[in-house]
């Protein structure tokens, strides 16, 4: 079958595949390729020759760090993502999936979001420069297919979250900062800050679920059309708040911050598409899940990304 190389490998998602130890496999990290830059990249993938890509270096963040960072994660993404999908087709490569997130669908249109409504409309205006970045995936890929047949396939996950996560507290997705926030607030007695009403709802899934579903896309999956890869299933931030609180045994006071953003309201997703093809698939409870990331960002202080 010849390898397979993972791009953005010291990433959540990295490390969940790692863990599921693939065969003939190649793990790329930032410290070694920039991949902004077009000649290093192509040099690498000349070196390498892949026949299978899993592209998941992206420059990405909460809605904190999209917030602030927009036009730095428009261009870098932008960028890693021309390079890596145009190189991997000069030095021929048979497949590659890459990601998007459900946070680059429209701010308005009909709910379940479904993969057909990508870009029927602008996205919601927190994460403006890294959804239309993210949304030119799809688009590459398609031009990619339609010029030089190249079985390249986008999936949607929604918001990813576990074990080496990004626990940075200003720019970091709302389940590792919470937990970095619990255990601070824990350390120093002090109540627990969360941002926003704890209102809006959104769908979680654990980075092993993906990691599952990322080689069996690989293998089984060639439509030109995007798939989503969720539960479909909500929660609220106020009670996903409640239940880190719990794994974490932290019994102090929550304050919810509004003067915090709450971003988008809700964002279900469509899992028609993903159940027709493997009606089986067991996301991980959110509880198991949230447990073991408590569990490894317990265990791996002080030395994880933060
Ligand atoms: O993970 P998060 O930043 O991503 O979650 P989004 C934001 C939601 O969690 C908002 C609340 O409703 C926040 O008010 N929240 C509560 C917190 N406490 C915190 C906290 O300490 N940190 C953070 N970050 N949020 C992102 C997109 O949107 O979704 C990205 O901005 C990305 O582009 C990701 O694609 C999947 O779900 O709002």
């Amino acid at each position: 079958m010849g390898k397979t190389l993972v791009t953005g490998a010291g990433g959540l998602v990295g490390y969940a595949i790692k863990q599921l130890n693939p065969p003939d496999t190649i793990y790329l990290t930032r410290k070694e390729v920039d991949l902004t830059d077009f000649d290093k990249i192509d040099a690498t993938m000349a070196h390498i020759r892949p026949s299978r890509v899993i592209h998941l270096a992206a420059t990405v963040g909460g809605i904190g760090g999209n917030m602030i960072h927009s036009g730095e994660y428009f261009r870098s993404n932008i960028m890693i993502n021309t390079n890596v999908l145009e190189s991997a087709r000069r030095c021929g490569v048979k497949k590659l999936i890459s990601f998007m997130s459900t946070c680059v669908f429209p701010n308005t249109c009909t709910y379940p979001l479904n993969e057909k409504d990508l870009h029927n409309g602008p996205p919601h205006p927190s994460n403006f420069g890294y959804a239309y970045a993210k949304r030119m995936l799809e688009v590459q890929s398609s031009a990619y297919r339609n010029e030089w047949n190249c079985d390249y396939i986008v999936a949607i996950p929604t918001n990813i979250y576990g074990p080496n996560d990004d626990w940075n507290l200003s720019d970091g997705h709302v389940i590792p900062s919470l937990i970095h926030r619990c255990f601070l607030s824990k350390k120093t007695n002090s109540d627990l800050v969360v941002w926003g009403s704890g209102k809006p709802l959104r769908e979680f899934v654990f980075s092993d679920d993906i990691a599952k579903l990322a080689s069996w896309a690989l293998d089984n999956y060639s439509e030109d059309s995007p798939i989503i890869f969720s539960s479909g299933i909500e929660i609220s931030i106020r009670d996903l708040v409640e239940l880190v609180a719990s794994k974490m045994k932290f019994d102090g006071k929550l304050i919810f911050d509004s003067t915090k953003p709450d971003g988008q309201y809700r964002k279900p997703s469509d899992t028609t598409k993903l159940r027709k093809y493997l009606p089986d698939f067991v996301f991980t409870p959110i509880e198991e899940g949230i447990e073991k990331s408590v569990d490894w960002f317990v265990t791996n202080y002080p030395n994880l990304r933060k």
